[in-house]
């Protein structure tokens, strides 16, 4: 098999875990790092190689710890580092990896050195940031945060603007400064001797901003956030991420993920290709805006399956034409939950493994979102006070000061809202689902009752038990690995794509609407039918009738 052994993520499933919402162990409703530790043997049945914690450093929490304080510091409300470290080595006894989040494009504004970078323009740590002086009585230039407003905040006691690309107590760090890089590589460092597996980047496509600082393209129509475009994957950012491989990542053993917005799959091949030595893979986002309206992710839009099908093979084969690797998700905290947003509540069981069947069996390493493996769906809160997220409150006031109602507005939130994928983890039918024997510190999904672990552990046809089959393929297939993906062409709704390989071949089809659809493909009786979500197969020689979100894989040798 063409993996070399250092490449053991070509071959993992990564499980995500958003560690506030995860398993709470001390009551305070709040999940925390003993709560995933406890859940290790669930997490080794359930098959997965590799946990990436969302971050688990000190934090004032204005972003959900996407605003750090103290990088060498964990989160007290998720434990201690005695908790981290005996979580870790738990983990790696049972064969499990983690790898942590890496916030890097910004610290928190209670971060110590940007508390001493407001002092004076000649502190030493003022240029830690980027500072710009305001134009015409205002903002250096007309970039959006991307939780809406303006991206510069003034500071009256240096007369100077600063830049924060998310919220204003989110100050973006200013990388052409060497200073930040050696902090940067000192965290990394610290986190990589204590044996984490690697890192996901947060954001790592925006360190590097393109000089002058020019006003952004004026968007049409798009009223929130999401300026990235004015800013992603600027001059030197190859450059700082190349450093950060050559002096740090390249001494361990570690898989590296790279969120990168508004990135093509050229643009991405660069940061993943095999002579780039900068990361082994990176989160791309063309999928995940198929549903962006004039509001960006705020919109009522509803996705495609002809678009879905058409990025994601782009995403296959110009990463393949690249010596790429690709991750491969629905969702993760920021996004709404896969069954809601691309599959049917109708039909959550067959959709979530239809979903399951399309993105396992593509080329790439597969990341699941936690509550994804048992099919978890939105919450819908009635009311904007039960939603928690910087993100949501904000684009909800734009919302409505853009003439929406507040039904509308309140719609729109039940579809996108981050909140959606951060409700507690559903592990059973018990009070508050066996979360928290505290108060949640945000609200369960109503419908933990029927949704939930315990539930899926002990019904032979849950998502869970199909995730796992799925997981086991993965394991012992090599052609999931390294089988070429070959778009097969069928009606706009079927989703179906070949993986090819010297001595394997695979034939994935997935039916992703509500309306029976039909496969036409010979000799799929030559095949072995490996996995299928509803219980016959109704195949004839010459097409496969599928039903509402009827998924299959066959599988053949080649001679
Ligand atoms: O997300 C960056 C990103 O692309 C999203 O924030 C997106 O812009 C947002 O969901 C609005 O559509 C990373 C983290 O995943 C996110 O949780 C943080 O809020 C953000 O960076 C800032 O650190
Ligand atoms: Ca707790």
């Amino acid at each position: 098999m063409m993996m070399n052994s250092d490449e053991w993520w070509k071959k993992s499933v990564v499980y995500q875990i958003y560690p506030k919402s995860f398993n709470d162990t001390n009551g305070d409703g709040i999940g925390d790092l003993n709560g995933i530790t406890e859940k290790l043997d669930y997490l080794q049945k359930l098959g997965v190689d590799v946990l990436w914690l969302n971050p688990i450093y000190e934090s004032p929490g204005i972003d959900n710890g996407y605003d750090i304080s103290n990088y060498y510091g964990i989160n007290p409300e998720f434990g201690s580092m005695d908790d981290f470290e005996r979580l870790l080595s738990s983990a790696h006894r049972k064969g499990i990896k983690i790898i942590l989040d890496l916030v890097v494009n910004h610290t928190s504004s209670q971060h110590p050195w940007f508390k001493e970078a407001v002092k004076s323009r000649d502190n030493k740590y003022h240029d830690y940031y980027i500072w710009k002086p305001g134009r015409n009585g205002g903002a250096p230039n007309n970039w959006g945060s991307s939780f809406g407003g303006s991206a510069w905040k003034y500071v009256e006691s240096v007369g100077e603007y600063y830049l924060h690309l998310f919220a204003e107590e989110q100050p973006d760090l200013n990388w052409e400064n060497p200073a930040v890089v050696e902090e940067v590589e000192k965290i990394m460092d610290f986190w990589l001797s204590k044996g984490v597996d690697g890192f996901r980047m947060d954001v790592i496509n925006l360190i590097s901003k393109y000089p002058g600082y020019k006003d952004g393209p004026k968007k049409k129509g798009v009223q929130y956030g999401d300026y990235y475009d004015g800013v992603a994957n600027g001059p030197h950012v190859h450059e700082y991420i190349k450093k950060l491989n050559s002096d740090v990542l390249s001494k361990y053993d570690t898989m590296t993920v790279g969120e990168t917005p508004h990135t093509t799959p050229n643009e991405a091949a660069q940061y993943v290709k095999s002579d780039a030595h900068e990361l082994n893979m990176v989160f791309q986002f063309d999928h995940m805006h198929l549903d962006y309206g004039k509001y960006g992710r705020y919109s009522g839009n509803r996705y495609n399956v002809k678009d879905l099908k058409r990025v994601m093979t782009k995403w296959q084969y110009v990463l393949d034409q690249n010596s790429g690797w690709n991750s491969l998700y629905w969702s993760n905290h920021d996004q709404p939950r896969a069954v809601s947003r691309f599959g049917n509540e109708k039909y959550r069981v067959a959709s979530a493994k239809c979903l399951g069947v399309l993105l396992h069996m593509q080329k790439g390493t597969p990341f699941i979102y936690q509550g994804e493996e048992i099919g978890m769906v939105n919450a819908k809160f009635n009311d904007i006070s039960d939603y928690n997220d910087v993100d949501a409150k904000n684009a909800y006031h734009v919302l409505l000061s853009n003439g929406e109602s507040k039904q509308e507005a309140l719609k729109i939130l039940q579809m996108k809202s981050r909140d959606n994928a951060r409700t507690p983890m559903q592990w059973n039918a018990s009070e508050n689902s066996g979360f928290t024997p505290g108060k949640p510190w945000l609200q369960l999904n109503k419908n933990y009752t029927s949704i939930n672990v315990d539930k899926d552990l002990h019904s032979k046809d849950s998502v869970f038990q199909f995730y796992q089959q799925l997981i086991r393929l993965r394991h012992e297939l090599d052609v999931i690995t390294v089988g070429k993906y070959q778009l097969i062409d069928t009606d706009d709704d079927i989703f179906a794509f070949e993986r090819i390989s010297s001595t394997e071949r695979l034939v994935v089809v997935g039916n992703l609407s509500t309306r029976k659809g039909v496969f036409e493909k010979h000799n799929l009786e030559k095949y072995t039918p490996l996995l299928h979500n509803y219980d016959n197969v109704l195949l004839n020689s010459e097409r496969l009738v599928l039903r509402p979100f009827e998924a299959l894989i066959f599988y053949k040798k080649v001679k």
